[in-house]
């Protein structure tokens, strides 16, 4: 299969989130069948849902891949087991979260996967590392992501981390 490219969102709020993301991109890069060809930066953002919880830090991936939707899905959930996951609610804590939010310019409707990504249109702290990763980038449908950015306005400002360069991925914090 010719490789396809393919955005992730990275997200976490319990164990150290930047480290948890760093671990993240870390593992992608380690993965076979997955290059990593870049990365966003780090953002810090306020909780959507329950707000008696830790800030997130959040992120965007760009990969190329030759694994199919599904088969990319299992590797991501590997990873976030791998990185101990802890889920205690919906729209709550989490020490990582790895999502599809594009996988080439394919919509996806199974039961164990929607893509774009349901709610990605909605949350500043998704569109708003995607632009800054791909600012010329696309919906499926042909809307232009900086045109869903515009409509985020209202939300809380993201605030911009220190984010680690291709070196610090390999060597501990
Ligand atoms: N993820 C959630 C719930 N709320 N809020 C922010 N800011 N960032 C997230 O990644 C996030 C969230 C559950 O997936
Ligand atoms: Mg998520
Ligand atoms: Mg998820």
């Amino acid at each position: 299969m010719t490789p396809v490219t393919c955005y992730l969102g990275l997200g976490a709020n319990l164990d150290q989130p930047a480290d948890q993301l760093r671990q993240a991109l870390s593992a992608l890069e380690q993965c076979r069948d997955i290059q990593l060809t870049g990365w966003s930066s780090f953002y810090r953002s306020k909780p959507v849902g329950p707000q008696d919880q830790p800030d997130y830090v959040n992120a965007v991936a760009r990969i190329d891949t030759t694994l199919a939707p599904l088969a990319l899905l299992d590797q991501l959930q590997a990873i976030e087991q791998q990185q101990g996951r802890v889920r205690l609610r919906r729209w709550g804590e989490r020490t990582l979260d790895l999502d599809i939010l594009l996988y080439a310019d394919q919509c996806i409707d199974l039961p164990r996967l929607s893509v774009p990504h349901i709610e990605m249109c909605n949350r500043l702290f998704v569109i708003q590392p995607l632009v800054e990763l791909a600012p010329d980038g696309r919906l499926p449908n042909g809307t232009a992501l900086s045109s869903i950015l515009e409509t985020l306005t209202e939300q809380d400002q993201l605030v911009i981390m220190t984010t680690p360069s291709r070196a610090d991925l390999l060597s501990p914090p």
